[in-house]
Order: C-alpha cells, then sequence, then structure tokens
C-alpha cells in the first residue's frame, strides 16, 4: 500500500497564512495603525506598550491584545488608561497565530480604535513563525540578553522593521557591546531600524514614538 505523508506544518501555516491576510485586511478596511509586538520574557514589551500609550493616547483611541500562555498580569497593568484590552490565553502554545488573533480582533470595538498594539508571548522563536496580519513586525532585546541575540534567533530580527535595543540605562553594569549587537543584527536584517532606548528613563523613547506616529 502506498505511503500517505501529511505534512501538518507546511498545511498550518499556509492556514495560518491565509487568516492573517483576512486580519490584513480587516485592519485596513478599519484604518487601524497595527504592531505585532515581539521579543524574550522580560524584554520590556509591556514596559514600553505602557509608556507608549501614555505618550500617545490624547492622540489616538488606543487598543491592546495581549498574548501570554497564562494569567492576565500584562491585561491588568493597562487597566488605567481605560483602553479596551484583550488578554488572549494560549494555554501552552509559545506564540498567538493569525487565528488567535482573528479572535482578538472580533472581541474589539474596532471601529473606535484608530492604533493597536499586540503583545506577542515571550519567545524569541515561535512568533516568528505566524504571521497575524499586523502592520509592522516589532522586536524588542533587551541588554540583558546579551549581545548574540540577532545571530542565534536570526528569523526573528529579520521579519521586524524595528528592533528597540532596551533597557540601556543599565549598560554601565553590563559588558553589553552596542555596536557587537548592531553589526550582528545588520547581518540578518540590513534594512532594519535600530532604537536604543530604555522604558525605564525615557530616554530615546520619543524616537520610538515617532516610528509609530509615522507609520501609515
Ligand atoms: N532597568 C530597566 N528595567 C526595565 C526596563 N524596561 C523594563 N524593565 C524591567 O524589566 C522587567 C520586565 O519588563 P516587562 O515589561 O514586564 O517585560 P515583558 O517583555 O513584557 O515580559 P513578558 O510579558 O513576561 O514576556 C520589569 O521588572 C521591568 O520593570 C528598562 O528600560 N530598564
Ligand atoms: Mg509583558
Amino acid at each position: 500500500m502506498a505511503i500517505k505523508v501529511i505534512e501538518i506544518g507546511e498545511n498550518l501555516l499556509k492556514e495560518n497564512d491565509k487568516i492573517a491576510e483576512q486580519n490584513r485586511k480587516l485592519l485596513a478596511e478599519k484604518k487601524i495603525k497595527s504592531f505585532n509586538v515581539m521579543g524574550s520574557p522580560g524584554s520590556g514589551k509591556t514596559t514600553i506598550l505602557l509608556r507608549t500609550i501614555e505618550e500617545l493616547k490624547n492622540k489616538y483611541s488606543c487598543g491592546i491584545i495581549e498574548g501570554d500562555i497564562a494569567g492576565t498580569f500584562d491585561s491588568k497593568k493597562f487597566e488605567r488608561f481605560n483602553i479596551p484590552v484583550t488578554q488572549i490565553n494560549t494555554g501552552g502554545a509559545c506564540h498567538l497565530d493569525a487565528y488567535m488573533v482573528k479572535k482578538g480582533l472580533n472581541s474589539l470595538p474596532l471601529e473606535e480604535i484608530d492604533l493597536l498594539f499586540i503583545e506577542n508571548v515571550g519567545n524569541l522563536v515561535c512568533p516568528a513563525e505566524f504571521k497575524l496580519g499586523l502592520g509592522r513586525n516589532i522586536v524588542i532585546s533587551s541588554i540583558t540578553e546579551g549581545e548574540d541575540k540577532p545571530a542565534k534567533y536570526p528569523l526573528m530580527f529579520s521579519i521586524s522593521k524595528i528592533c528597540l535595543l532596551n533597557k540601556i540605562d543599565i549598560a554601565v553594569h553590563l559588558d553589553f557591546n552596542i555596536a557587537t549587537f548592531k553589526k550582528y543584527l545588520l547581518r540578518v536584517s540590513p534594512e532594519i531600524k535600530l532604537i536604543n532606548l530604555s522604558a525605564r528613563t525615557g530616554e530615546n523613547l520619543q524616537e520610538w514614538i515617532d516610528q509609530v506616529d509615522k507609520q501609515k
């Protein structure tokens, strides 16, 4: 008997891409600027998003989708802004996929939102594999992670348009070499925009805010 081989991985990604395209169309139709924010656990995704919303809340109607394996830790931090927040708990998966985001979009009052951020599950591997259909991929790396991350996780850095190198306020305590990080980064992603910043002190945060502002 002939053996049938079913490539689950490939089919799964094709199916995912179709739904990502639907998400993209929906966001375009509703004229929503959107960002898929990725990075390691603890790199500063939530802290940067909190500061970003603080800066832009009077200019835009913001919305948030929070992706985590479990819990509502990060979602709760946005409560003070009184903006729509949807928490997606993946129940174990190390990334958000397009279907989860579709459900997240359906749960939000899209007519009232013009700027949407998704905080993906903290991970430098899996979130890079799954297109979500958002406007821009952003990767946040922090200097506590070491300067070799772009070389070790090239896909994540190559699919991202902007890299935020966070926690530069504590650079004096570490051996992190920003020039080395940049060299590895540009090797895998020659067009990427690198912004060195501190979500704690706000240093260079404005450069990131300007990027959000000018994104179509
Ligand atoms: N020194 C310093 N600490 C920071 C900075 N940004 C974030 N932190 C701290 O880093 C820790 C993790 O920050 P989060 O914003 O929760 O990181 P995250 O990427 O959202 O983490 P997960 O959602 O768990 O993946 C917290 O203790 C923050 O206060 C920074 O610019 N400088
Ligand atoms: Mg977080």
